[in-house]
């Protein structure tokens, strides 16, 4: 291990690295595969990891290529999504047995994870101190008595998370809305939801407009707050591929995440023995919060140059497929550089140095995560960033366009299979159509606003087919609370987690099948199908024997449940839960770019969806024009004494499956209760390195303490000054419900007011 420079308890603080993967990361997929699943197995598993005729990685969204595949195609974090998965290790109903529900409310995160897999159905009854195991004829029917007692479907709401295969995710929209209701919250509220409204009102549609091609062959690439060396890390493989082309890679982040710095290609002997290739050219130290003033400042400098006759933007571009851009420009040409700098906490120079790499491509890209669409004013950091691209008319050729870098394994697909509270008519017509029932019309409940409807008693199920409702949402507090007002909660999951644990007053765990094991309905074995972070659609076939036999897959519990709630549905669920070919009649029929759906996955087992942007040049927006939009600098107002702070992920964790305590790359090791703090700050403050602090967040900002996490040590990093970083979700009790973005009304998870109290 390199340099110590902390050692407080069980926390080891080492120097950042300033290079990913390389042969520690084969390391580490190995480690994991190995002691979680056994050597033999494990590899083997591994073997079958994005192949074609393999499995889909159930880690993040990130594509594979089209249609011709290495013999590993998968990264450090796919293989320990797959481990995690894949584990020998079971919860079963003797663990449960002795374990009370108060019991486990006392363990972490990680513990509750590693106990294993779900085995079979669990109950918790009102009042109940333990989980007991249940029938699944008797879990399915308290579930559908439930609903069916309720005085309106609007009483219940669905939540989804990313990993819900297609085919499971349309099965289960459609059984929502004929049971009445569009109250289909998803991860994606959380996640980039701003993405989706920001792009649908600059570009008519709500995801990118790259593919991994465009990636390669472009000549500029922006990155604007993402971690890919830990989120996405076989995005850097792409990176190099870009850069060997000449490509120029500038970084926006308040962190200089290791990833994005130089990266070992662990497939090249080069990776393994060699230096690797350095990946940014240029690194931006933004502050938090501070894009919209870059981005004004970066626009800025391009239409000045082009005023002063240099030739930067394509006006005929903007002239035949845009709107709006006088105001913009005049917007701009009035925007203060003391605004800019102050709010972007980036000088004149380094924008220039930015604009300089603009202006030397005919072909470029703007990548994003989580950075850019968790705070108040995300939906304008993403209209801006689109204007930028437009300005050089970098929409709709090829090597350029916008990437929004997705989460989940399928949580783009799951959206394009309807799970959204506000479903669009043409999607609710298809599907009245194909299924002769009356569709509900008004919009449901997103993720925040559950959590608000279930503290004011107007919900009373809440059901969740995967991920960690309560732990992944803010203000767990507020959120408890909420969740305890409803009769029934139901949770359909692979791993325990928070969300069992503070639950309604009747609690229920379905066990469900995973990406990784095979799934036999009657009609034999089955294929599903996802749709990655660039609009391809692939098969994946489950390659292991189930966790248990009492295990069911998503679609079976979904089914069968649609059977005893809506008796008298003319729908034929069993016929889909036997056979999922009959649920990809349906998304034929009901989703444009599905045409023969069935024939092209058997023949290729991948295809890409059509996409306007892209393969048109066409902007299906209101006024069918790309439009420029103008926002105002604004960010956070903190004041005197207290920080920014932005809750991130670590290298060892799945969002709220948390893999280890480590964080190699940022040097991290033993302990997730960190805060990062700029040098000065510490200073300022009258802190020091390795202190305990309790954190307090503020707001309304004006209000004094409102919310409190404790006992966690500080950090020196090179973050900005005014700025501070900690781990999700271990402070999401600071964050609260009401600090939304605007108009996507997404938790500002990255923009926390907070001051710190030495303990
Ligand atoms: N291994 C692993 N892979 C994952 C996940 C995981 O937890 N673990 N989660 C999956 C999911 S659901 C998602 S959504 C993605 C998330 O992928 P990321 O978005 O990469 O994840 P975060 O850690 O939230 O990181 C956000 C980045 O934004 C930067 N940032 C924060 N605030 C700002 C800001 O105001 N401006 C700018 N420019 N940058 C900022 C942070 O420094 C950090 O580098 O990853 C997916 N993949
Ligand atoms: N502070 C803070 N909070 C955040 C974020 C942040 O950056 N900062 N990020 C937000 C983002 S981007 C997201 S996407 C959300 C994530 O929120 P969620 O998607 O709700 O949470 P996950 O942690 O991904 O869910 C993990 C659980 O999913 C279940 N699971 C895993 N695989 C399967 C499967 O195949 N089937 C089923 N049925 N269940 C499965 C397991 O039981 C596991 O415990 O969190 C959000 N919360
Ligand atoms: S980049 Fe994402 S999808 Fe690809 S192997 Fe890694 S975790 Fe899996
Ligand atoms: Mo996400």
């Amino acid at each position: 291990m390199t340099k110590l420079t902390i050692k407080v308890k069980n926390l080891e603080v080492t120097e950042q690295k300033s290079w990913a993967a390389g042969v520690p990361a084969v390391l580490s997929a190995y480690k994991n595969v190995t002691t979680k699943v056994g050597p033999l197995k494990g590899t083997k598993l591994l073997t079958k990891l994005n192949q074609i005729e393999g499995f889909d990685c159930p880690g993040c969204a990130w594509p594979d290529p089209l249609l011709k595949r290495a013999t590993f195609e998968f990264c450090e974090n796919g293989a320990k999504a797959v481990a995690d998965e894949a584990t020998l290790k079971r919860a079963t109903a003797a663990f449960f047995g002795k374990h009370s529900i108060d019991d486990l409310k006392t363990k972490s995160d990680r513990w509750l994870n590693d106990q294993g897999r779900l085995v079979e159905p669990l109950y918790s009854a009102e009042g109940a101190k333990y989980y007991q195991p249940i029938s699944w004829e008797k879990a399915l029917n308290l579930v559908a008595n439930e609903l069916k007692k309720l005085e309106s479907p609007d009483h219940a709401a669905f939540y989804t998370s990313g990993r819900t295969s297609n085919e499971a995710a349309f099965l289960y929209q459609l059984f929502v809305r004929q049971f009445g209701t569009n109250n289909l919250p998803d991860c994606s509220n959380m996640c980039h939801e701003s993405s989706g409204v920001g792009l649908t009102e600059t570009i008519g549609i709500g995801k990118g407009s790259v593919s991994l091609e465009d990636l390669e062959n472009s000549e500029a690439i922006f990155i604007f707050g993402q971690n890919p060396g830990s989120n996405h890390p076989r995005m850097l493989s792409s990176l190099q591929a870009a850069k060997r082309q000449g490509a120029k890679i500038v970084a926006i982040n308040p962190l200089d995440e290791t990833g994005l710095q130089r990266f070992k290609n662990p497939q090249e002997i080069e990776g393994v023995i060699g230096s690797g290739t350095a990946l940014r050219d240029l690194y931006l130290p933004v502050k938090i919060n501070g894009d919209v003033a870059f981005l004004k400042g970066l626009c800025k400098v391009l239409i000045e140059r082009d005023e002063t006759g240099q030739d930067v933007l394509d006006k005929d571009f903007i002239t035949n497929y845009c709107s709006g851009f006088e105001g913009f420009k005049e917007d701009l040409l009035a925007a203060s550089w003391d605004d800019i700098e102050l709010h972007s906490g980036l000088t004149q120079i380094q924008i220039n140095q930015a604009a300089d790499i603009a202006c030397a491509s005919q072909k470029t890209i703007c990548c994003w995560a989580m950075g850019m669409t968790q705070h108040k004013n995300a939906v304008a950091n993403i209209q801006l960033m689109t204007n930028f691209l437009m300005l050089q008319g970098n929409l709709g050729k090829p090597g350029a366009g916008v990437c929004p870098v997705r989460g989940h394994s399928n949580v783009q697909g799951d959206r394009t299979m309807g799970i959204w509270e506000k479903p669009t008519d043409s999607f609710l017509n298809a599907l009245q159509q194909t299924y002769d029932f009356s569709v509900p019309r008004e919009y449901g409940y997103d993720a925040v606003e559950t959590v608000e409807a279930m503290a004011q008693g107007k919900l009373k199920v809440l059901f969740a087919l995967g991920g960690n409702f309560y732990r992944a949402m803010p203000d767990h507090e507020l959120t408890k609370q909420a969740l305890s007002n409803c009769e029934l909660t139901v949770q359909v999951s692979t791993k325990l987690n928070q969300s069992h644990l503070y639950t309604g007053k009747n609690a229920l765990i379905l066990p469900a099948l995973g990406r990784t094991e095979i799934d036999r309905q009657s009609s034999g074995i089955q294929t599903v199908t996802v749709e990655n972070s660039m609009g391809v659609v692939q098969t994946s076939h489950g390659k292991i024997p189930p966790a248990s036999d009492h295990l069911k897959s998503e679609i079976a519990i979904l089914a069968e449940l649609a059977l005893l709630t809506l008796p008298n549905s003319k729908i034929n669920w069993q016929h889909m839960r036997d056979d999922y070919r009959y649920i990809r009649e349906g998304i034929e029929q009901v989703i444009p770019g599905f045409e023969n759906f069935e024939q092209r996955i058997q023949q290729q087992g991948e295809f890409e969806l059509p996409n306007a942007v892209r393969d048109e040049r066409k902007f299906s927006t209101i006024n069918g024009k790309a439009n420029f939009i103008i926002h105002d600098i604004e960010s956070v107002k903190v004041p005197k004494g207290r920080l920014l702070m932005m809750s991130i992920r670590s290298h060892d964790q799945f969002n709220t499956t948390i893999y280890t305590n480590n964080d190699r790359y940022r040097g991290i090791h033993g302990s997730r209760r960190v805060v990062f703090l700029n040098v000065d700050d510490i200073d300022e403050l009258g802190l020091k390195e390795g202190q305990q602090v309790n954190i307090h967040s503020h707001w309304p900002i004006e209000v004094s303490t409102t919310r409190t996490v404790k006992q966690f040590t500080v950090v020196k990093y090179h973050i900005p000054k005014g700025c501070a970083a900690t781990y999700y979700p271990e402070t999401n009790d600071l964050i609260p419900l009401s600090s939304v973005a605007d108009k996507s009304n997404t938790p500002a998870y990255k923009s926390v007011v907070i001051s710190l109290e030495a303990i």
